[in-house]
């Protein structure tokens, strides 16, 4: 199978490229597309630059001139459910846009006409990745993440985000690839592992931990593809 593999930040994928060990590199539209064999799949693995812009490019590319038949986001979150410790995991079973708003029109917050405010993701998926973490024992959440092109470092926008949409955890990428897949029917599943918790330390916190996070995500992403 044609395998994506995605995150946002180059940290989040250089330990997913190093697990790999060789690769080759294609250059287009103004990105790197790293492209390898991995047991009996092909990998194509990018990342995107942060936020839904850069993800929907990345995303519609890895998938229409690329050829993947399934996308895995591998990457680093906001914590909002406080189960979430830093460095937890989590699987979005639905997304949204948290800062879509055309509600000056009566509209619900995230909903645009013909979209629909929570995107869900691929069950299958889900079953795979609850069962790899039983495996190695370790504890993966699923729940509902919240997307917007912001860094979220403010208990008031955290806990509007958490009435709004009733989120577990925050990021900038996750629903915009998820409306590119369901739109082209291929089944996606979004990992994230926590950074921060979204809140006044969330930049120092996310700073100390974006690399240890991307690491627990990546390594569990690498053990989702050797299930696939
Ligand atoms: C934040 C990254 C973006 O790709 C979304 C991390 C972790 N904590 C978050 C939070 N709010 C929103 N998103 C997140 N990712 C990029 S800003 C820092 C850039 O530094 C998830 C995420 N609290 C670059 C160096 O200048």
């Amino acid at each position: 199978m044609r395998v994506a593999i995605m995150g946002a930040m180059p940290e989040e994928i250089e330990p997913i490229l190093q697990r790999v060990g060789s690769y080759e590199t294609v250059e287009y539209v103004q990105n790197r597309y790293f492209t390898c064999n991995y047991g009996r799949h092909t990998l194509v693995i990018a990342y995107s630059k942060i936020g839904k812009v850069f993800s929907t490019l990345t995303a519609t590319t890895l998938i229409e001139k690329f050829g993947a038949e399934v996308l895995l986001f591998s990457g680093v979150a906001g914590g909002i459910n406080p189960e979430l410790a830093i460095g937890d995991l989590i699987v979005a079973t639905k997304l949204c846009q948290h800062d879509l708003d055309i509600t000056a029109f009566g509209h619900p917050y995230g909903y645009v006409p013909e979209g629909a405010v929570f995107i869900e993701s691929d069950a299958a998926l889900r079953r795979r990745a609850v069962e790899v973490a039983r495996s190695m024992g370790i504890v993966l959440k699923e729940g509902v993440i919240a997307t917007g092109d912001q860094f979220v470092a403010s208990p008031e926008r955290k806990a509007w985000i958490e009435k709004t949409f009733h989120a577990d955890a925050l990021e900038m990428e996750g629903t915009s690839v998820a409306v590119v897949c369901d739109a082209l029917e291929i089944p996606f599943l979004i990992l994230r592992a926590i950074s921060d918790t979204a809140d006044m330390d969330a930049g120092f916190d996310f700073d100390a931990f974006l690399e240890s996070s991307a690491q627990i995500s990546a390594d569990f992403i690498v053990k989702m593809v050797e299930q696939l």
